[in-house]
C-alpha cells in the first residue's frame, strides 16, 4: 500500500498525507461501488413480472361429495345394525383435521346415531356422525323407532378413493326397524369440511340414491 501512496503521492504533487487521504476516498468509493453489482440489479419490468405469480397453479376449486354407498354387512338386511358400512366419497383430498381434530385417517372411534322422524328433514330418519361429516337423510321414517339407535363406529380415511368409510360397531342403544320401502336418500355435507387448501366444500352438492339401505 505505501507503495501505492508513494506512486500518487508523486505522480500527482500532494503531500504524503494528502496522497493517503485521496487514497482512503479511492479506495471507500470502491467499495461502495463494489456492493451495488449492477448485474443483479432489475429494471422495473423483471420486478413486475417477477412478481407477478401464477395464480392458476392454486387450487381454488371447492372439494365436493361426489358419492356415498350405505352398505349391509351385518346380519339385518335393510336395517342399521353392527357390520354395516357408510362410505363418502369426495371429489379430491380432504383436511382430515377439518372432520376430526387431530385425525390422521387412520382408523378412529366414532359415534353413529340414527335419528328418529328428524323434523329438520320432513320428520325422516337420519344419519348423524359426532364428528363433521354431515347428516343424511334417509327418506323415509321406517329406520329407528324413538328413542334414536346409536352405535358405536369406526372411521377410516381411503387416501385412493379419497373416502371416508365408517363402519357400524355394537349397539350402544338398539331400537332399529327393517325397512320395507325403496326410498331416495340425501346426503348433506357438512360446511365445516376442507380441501387441503382450505378451501370449504360446496354444499349444494347433495348425492342421492333410492334404495332399502343398511
Ligand atoms: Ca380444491
Ligand atoms: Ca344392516
Ligand atoms: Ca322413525
Amino acid at each position: 500500500m505505501s507503495v501505492v501512496l508513494r506512486v500518487l503521492a508523486l505522480s500527482s504533487g500532494l503531500s504524503w498525507r494528502s496522497a493517503a487521504v485521496v487514497f482512503l476516498v479511492l479506495l471507500g468509493y470502491g467499495m461502495k461501488a463494489s456492493v451495488v453489482d449492477t448485474a443483479a440489479v432489475m429494471s422495473d419490468s423483471q420486478i413486475v413480472s417477477s412478481n407477478d405469480v401464477d395464480v392458476s397453479i392454486w387450487d381454488t376449486t371447492p372439494p365436493t361429495v361426489i358419492s356415498l354407498f350405505i352398505t349391509n354387512g351385518g346380519s339385518a338386511k335393510n336395517s342399521p345394525d353392527p357390520g354395516d358400512a357408510v362410505a363418502i366419497g369426495f371429489s379430491e383430498p380432504i383436511d382430515l383435521s377439518s372432520i376430526k381434530a387431530g385425525w390422521d385417517g387412520t382408523a378412529t372411534p366414532v359415534t353413529v346415531t340414527i335419528g328418529n322422524d328428524d323434523v329438520s328433514y320432513a320428520g325422516n330418519d337420519t344419519v348423524n356422525f359426532n364428528v363433521n361429516l354431515g347428516v343424511i337423510d334417509l327418506g323415509a321414517a321406517d329406520y329407528t323407532g324413538a328413542p334414536n339407535t346409536i352405535l358405536a363406529g369406526s372411521m377410516e380415511w381411503d387416501d385412493r378413493r379419497h373416502r371416508v368409510e365408517v363402519t357400524l360397531g355394537a349397539y350402544a342403544r338398539d331400537n332399529a326397524v327393517v325397512t320395507s320401502a325403496r326410498v331416495e336418500r340425501t346426503f348433506y355435507p357438512d360446511s365445516g369440511i376442507q380441501d387441503t387448501g382450505r378451501v370449504s366444500i360446496d354444499t349444494t352438492a347433495k348425492p342421492t340414491k333410492t334404495d332399502k339401505h343398511f
